[in-house]
């Protein structure tokens, strides 16, 4: 096989995010987050101690130095910081996170921070979240002070993670605290009042003169139809694609959302019922950020090909691993079905390396101001066998292959790519899933934890330290 070497300055990473790692999430000051009392009341897991980061990251960054792992997505819990989500901060949060990255910078490992991963304040989620524009300036408050307090120790923010995740969960699919299914409207309205907040911090970061860099990641995913001769496929495709990737990429690079995106979105609107409130006000800010994002993260993990549907709506999440189990069937958008011969994860995840290539290259051409991508997420859930503290993790490192053989691909279709983050560093708390989906380079005893390196850490290592995939 060919040797392909990645760019100069290339950042090999592992990601993380705070409510799924740190464990003490409701101790030190920190306030609550839906998920604290949406997950005891489910009763299945909880995100206590998770992987323990809260006194474990000592040992994570001193194996990333050792994997030659030389970045870390980190999200920092704004809930730790404003207990309340305003108000006053709370020292004891603020000074674990400068602890945190100085212990980062001390082990040679780039932080990548995360403003919010979907762990709005309790009290803020409760008076609407997102929907509730007062949420909007909470979040550009906490913005600002996360920017000053942190200036001299990270130089990469991001504002949120996965957009898309949080509006599909809680107002589609319903998988998140909060769940509704099938309201597209207010997933397109979560969507828009989150992309004002990143609009609104990126504004901020620029106009008080920080010399670091600032983007948004959002998760995406190819959309193909079943059949491609079909009309009505055709159409499913464009629906899901304008919902998960079109119109928050319109939001990122544009400011605006482009005619044939509104042509769909107005189309689900009707279908779902209500009306959106997008203001002139919200775009002239957003077409100001949109000249002003330094980078975009990507979380990519499946494509996904749709068929026509008019049936009535129809969902069920796979959070068990019980392959098949997973349904997606949404009345005048479309039916996610697998494509005979395209492999799937035990969780129904369509493995489709293609499908990040298209995505790379889309963006370069469809939004030729972007600057910069980061891979901030990709990765395989996957039920790791301990055996003797060697865990053999061969689908994995396959998988991860070939989404780097995509992203070398794209680079050497002029695409800047600057970095790839696995999900996850080490394993941690799947949201929806709790533990038996383990996604990291380090095995995690959630009993002693104990890290224990797997094959795709050793894998990664030499492409870490070479810069070339063989
Ligand atoms: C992304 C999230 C992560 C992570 C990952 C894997 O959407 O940003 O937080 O959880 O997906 O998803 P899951 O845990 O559902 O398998």
């Amino acid at each position: 096989m060919a040797c392909m070497a990645f760019p100069e300055g290339f950042v090999y990473g592992g990601a993380t995010a705070a409510y799924q790692c740190e464990g003490e999430t409701l101790t030190h000051g920190k306030g609550k987050v839906a998920w604290d009392d949406f997950l005891a009341k489910q009763g299945r897991f909880s995100a206590d101690p998770a992987s323990d980061f809260y006194h474990q990251y000592p040992v994570d960054l001193d194996l990333c130095e050792r994997f030659g792992i030389n970045g870390i997505r980190i999200s920092i819990a704004w809930s730790r910081i404003f207990p309340a989500g305003v108000g006053e901060p709370n020292p004891e949060g603020v000074a674990f996170y400068h602890r945190l990255f100085a212990a980062c910078h001390e082990h040679g490992v780039e932080p990548f921070v995360t403003l919010h991963h979907f762990d709005t304040p309790a009290a803020l989620f409760d008076q609407g979240d997102f929907l509730n524009r007062a949420t909007i300036d909470a979040f550009v408050d906490y913005a600002r002070f996360c920017f000053a307090e942190y200036a001299d120790e990270v130089t990469y923010w991001f504002t949120f993670n996965e957009i898309w995740a949080v509006a599909t969960n809680t107002y589609i699919e319903g998988t998140f605290p909060g769940g509704q299914q099938a309201n597209l409207t207010l997933a397109f309205q979560c969507m828009h009042n989150m992309m004002l907040a990143h609009a609104k911090a990126v504004v901020a970061y620029k106009e008080a003169g920080y010399t670091g860099k600032i983007g948004v990641v959002q998760s995406l995913e190819g959309k193909y139809p079943f059949d491609e001769n079909d009309a009505g496929d055709i159409q499913a495709a464009k629906n899901e694609d304008v919902l998960q990737n079109q119109f928050i990429l319109d939001a990122t690079f544009r400011g605006d959302y482009a005619a044939d995106t509104m042509e769909v979105v107005d189309r689900l609107v009707a279908i779902a019922g209500g009306s959106l409130d997008i203001r002139d006000d919200d775009l002239a800010i957003m077409r100001q950020a949109a000249r002003l994002n330094d980078n975009l993260g990507i979380n990519y993990y499946q494509s996904r090909f749709l068929k026509a549907y008019d049936g009535e709506n129809d969902l069920h999440h796979n959070g068990t691993g019980e392959k098949g189990t997973d349904r997606f069937r949404l009345k005048g958008v479309g039916e996610r079905v697998n494509k005979p011969g395209i492999p799937t994860t035990d969780w129904d995840w369509i493995i489709y390396p293609e499908g990040l290539f298209d995505l790379l290259v889309r963006i370069r051409l469809q939004y030729p101001n972007y600057k910069q991508i980061f891979i901030t997420e990709n990765g395989m859930g996957y039920k790791d066998e301990f055996k003797d503290g060697y865990i053999d993790d061969g689908p994995r490192i396959d998988y991860v292959r070939e989404h780097l053989m995509a992203v070398l691909r794209a680079v050497e279709a002029g695409v800047n790519v600057g970095g790839y983050f696995l999900w996850s560093l080490m394993d941690m708390f799947s949201w929806t899933n709790g533990y038996n989906k383990r996604y990291g380079f380090f095995y995690v005893d959630f009993e002693t934890q104990r890290r224990y390196p797997k094959a795709s850490a050793y894998w990664f290592k030499r492409i870490a330290e070479t810069g070339r995939l063989e």
